[in-house]
């Protein structure tokens, strides 16, 4: 019991000093929450696709990732096996343009679908066909790298909406 209040009182006096006061003493020197804290993002790929283009050097890439984790992370740049150049588009109401990363918030989801925002491959090593799987590798301001198969669809092709 005794303990116990002691343990208390501790993390009251952190929660208190962590605010800007220089040299408080860190008391008794028990464990410590500081990853929990920190938090980390947690990240799973949902539903990679690319529809079969029309055209034969470009094509756009759709996929959603979930973040479960407790801290939010971006993805900041996509390479794969049909070009090197892959970038990440915004659409507006009327037109698209390049972002340096799209934001994946902690406990929600990043969604790239047809008319929204989206990968954008240009340059095609080859057209890609119905069936064809290609590859993303897919890169994070905070969690390591991803790669993913991304299966070829046919244009009219539209993802599950859940998990
Ligand atoms: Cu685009």
């Amino acid at each position: 019991m005794r303990r116990r209040a002691l343990a208390a009182a501790a993390l009251g006096l952190a929660a208190v000093s962590g605010c800007g006061s220089s040299g408080g003493s860190h008391g008794a020197g028990g464990p410590h929450a500081d990853g929990k804290a920190a938090g980390r993002p947690r990240l799973t790929v949902l539903h990679p696709y690319i529809p079969a283009p029309a055209a034969a050097d470009i094509a756009a890439g759709y996929l959603t990732i979930r973040n479960t984790g407790t801290a939010p992370d971006r993805l900041v740049d996509v390479d794969s096996d049909l070009t090197h150049d892959v970038t990440l588009h915004r659409t507006t109401s009327t037109t698209m343009k390049e972002v340096t990363s799209f934001p994946i918030p902690a406990g929600g989801t990043l969604t790239l679908g047809r008319g929204g925002d989206h990968l954008m491959l240009m340059g095609l090593a080859h057209r890609p066909r119905t069936g064809d799987t290609a590859t993303f590798r897919l890169r994070f301001a905070r969690s390591a790298p991803l790669t993913v198969e991304v299966p070829v669809e046919p244009m009219t092709y539209r993802p599950p909406s859940g998990p």
